[in-house]
């Protein structure tokens, strides 16, 4: 299998106004016959992506877990990793995160050094992204465990210049997380701002659990939408979130 091109979809994606969903599968947290149910919606619904990973994974088989996503849809499968043990050429392509918003060095670079040789022999695409946690109304596992504070919910210029400082430094994408299972979202202004100022693919996640937070996630200028919880939850609801996100129209307003 050759190299897959996700981000020239990604950039065609934003670039025509068409809003994508990703279903984020957290490695632990979903039982096998919730998976196939889980895909089978996820198909129905005519998800864009499923993101593999989690900031504290239990679950030893990664790779398995990606072959059987695989055995049951033809979604592009993007590994979000949580750690250096989350990689598999069995996914389409990975996000090479690094937490800009915080001030850890293992996870602005040093994973990254031990993971470059393993993933420079592997045929995954690999996609350079900033990763900005933003405070989501509570501790989540991804704050705990990234050992980073999170930039808070009211400050969007602080989301500004972090997302600007990492499309300087050459990332390509900007991911705004408020942490699976946050009690807020990212907020509308802040990602509007982010958007205004930034003309990179722009992923939200966390805390979206309503069709009317993904659209207005989206009206703001989100370009994908990571929904993980709210459907580990109720997969019945992917249909609606995606119908909803895929009929969002915008009129680019930077
Ligand atoms: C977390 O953005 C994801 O990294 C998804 O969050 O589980 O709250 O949907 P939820």
């Amino acid at each position: 299998m050759g190299r897959t091109d996700i981000y020239q979809q990604l950039l065609n994606s934003k670039h025509n106004s068409q809003k994508k969903l990703a279903v984020l599968i957290d490695p632990d947290k979903v039982a096998p016959n919730h998976l196939q149910k889980l895909l089978i919606q996820a198909q129905i619904a005519k998800v864009d992506y499923i993101f593999v990973g989690g900031s504290l994974v239990m679950q030893a088989k990664f790779n398995e877990l990606i072959l059987n996503i695989k055995a049951y849809c033809n979604i592009p499968v993007i590994i979000f990793p949580g750690s250096l043990f989350q990689l598999s050429e069995a996914a389409d392509a990975i996000f090479l995160l690094s937490l800009i918003s915080g001030r850890n060095p293992e996870l602005l670079i040093g994973q990254h050094v031990l993971a470059a040789p393993i993933l420079h022999q592997m045929e995954l695409e690999i996609m350079s992204t900033g990763y900005l946690l933003v405070d989501g109304g509570a501790p989540t596992t991804v704050s705990y465990i990234s050992n980073s504070t999170p930039i808070p919910h009211d400050k969007p210029q602080i989301a500004v210049c972090t997302a600007l400082a990492g499309a300087m430094l050459g990332m390509k994408i900007i991911y705004l997380d408020a942490g699976s299972g946050a009690k807020r979202p990212v907020s509308p202004k802040m990602i509007q701002a982010v958007n205004q100022h930034i003309d990179l693919p722009l992923i939200i996640g966390g805390g979206i659990n309503t069709p009317e937070l993904a659209v207005q996630s989206c009206q703001a200028g989100a370009d994908v939408i990571v929904v993980g919880t709210a459907f580990e939850h109720n997969p019945d609801l992917i249909v609606d979130m995606a119908n909803a996100i895929h009929s969002v129209q915008t009129n680019s307003i930077k």
